[in-house]
């Protein structure tokens, strides 16, 4: 039985050692420039790309035949995607379950809607490659995934919400608020799956201590965390530090955000997955 975890890239996990991985590129659209998000991109030349270029630029989800590539020829497929209330990667993602169901009897896909994105997914595919190490069937790691991710959380602070805005995929009035100065918005993801702004805060120090206090208020108790930043090593540095204060020990790793989430999050911006 070959078992493979497949995610999209908005998890900005591009591998996975010790386990059978692949993921699903999306895709980053300024005119005549395609950004594919894929392992290794060149992200300065996105983000200057994206500066020079005048007029709207956009995302696209990967399609049935990008995620079917993904499953390749695995017998059971463990499959987590972007939040289906902002991409239609997950709808894709099912049909191409149901297809590759269709075509290859016997095999099993399973295909969660993270309601998330990001480390949020990141801990969910840290999850599946314990679930298939520890050798539980197919059965057992969807009710298993289906049960953490109740307990998972994501949170954010952001500086730009620009193209959140102009991608419709936040309230105008809330990115309006990022837009000045020196404010960042602190928010989670919503049971929904839809971005919730829970806090505006002027500087970066506040925005910190107004994190750490959203993920408290969500049950943050010591669990694994992970963060992902757009060329901000000093917000990882400053939140890493609170809760260290309170959590030695704490499983704690952070990366830089890879394309999809460098587009949305913006520089300057955080993401945060966690246990609750
Ligand atoms: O299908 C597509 O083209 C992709 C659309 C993705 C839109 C949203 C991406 C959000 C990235 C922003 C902050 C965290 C928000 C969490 C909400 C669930 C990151």
């Amino acid at each position: 039985m070959k078992y493979r975890i497949v995610a999209d890239s908005s998890s900005n996990v591009y591998e996975v050692e010790g386990v059978d991985y692949a993921y699903a590129s999306l895709k980053i659209v300024a005119g005549d420039n395609t950004y594919v998000d894929e392992k290794d991109m060149n992200l300065d030349e996105m983000i200057a790309g994206l500066k020079a270029h005048q007029g709207p630029s956009r995302t696209s989800c990967p399609n049935i035949s990008d995620w079917l590539d993904a499953f390749g020829d695995a017998d059971v497929v463990v499959a987590t995607t972007i939040t289906s209330n902002l991409s239609g990667a997950y709808n894709a993602a099912v049909q191409a379950k149901n297809l590759y169901e269709e075509e290859h009897p016997g095999a099993k896909v399973y295909v969660k809607d993270s309601l998330s994105t990001g480390p949020e997914m990141q801990l969910q595919i840290e999850r599946m490659k314990e679930d298939i190490l520890k050798g539980m069937s197919f059965e057992e790691i969807c009710a298993d995934i289906d049960e953490y991710a109740k307990k998972t959380h994501l949170a954010f602070s952001l500086e730009s919400l620009e193209n959140l805005a102009k991608n419709g995929r936040v309230n105008p009035l809330i990115a309006k608020a990022a837009g000045v100065l020196g404010v960042r918005v602190v928010g989670k993801a919503s049971d929904e799956g839809t971005l919730q702004q829970l806090h505006k805060c002027r500087g970066e120090k506040k925005a910190v201590v107004t994190m750490y206090n959203v993920m408290k208020e969500h049950g943050f108790a010591g669990g694994k965390v992970r963060m992902a930043h757009i060329y901000n090593e000093g917000i990882a540095d400053a939140l890493e530090k609170l809760i260290r204060a309170d959590y030695p020990d704490a499983d704690i790793e952070r990366c830089q955000c890879g394309g999809l989430c460098t587009f949305y999050a913006e520089v300057g911006g955080m993401l945060v997955g966690y246990e609750g």
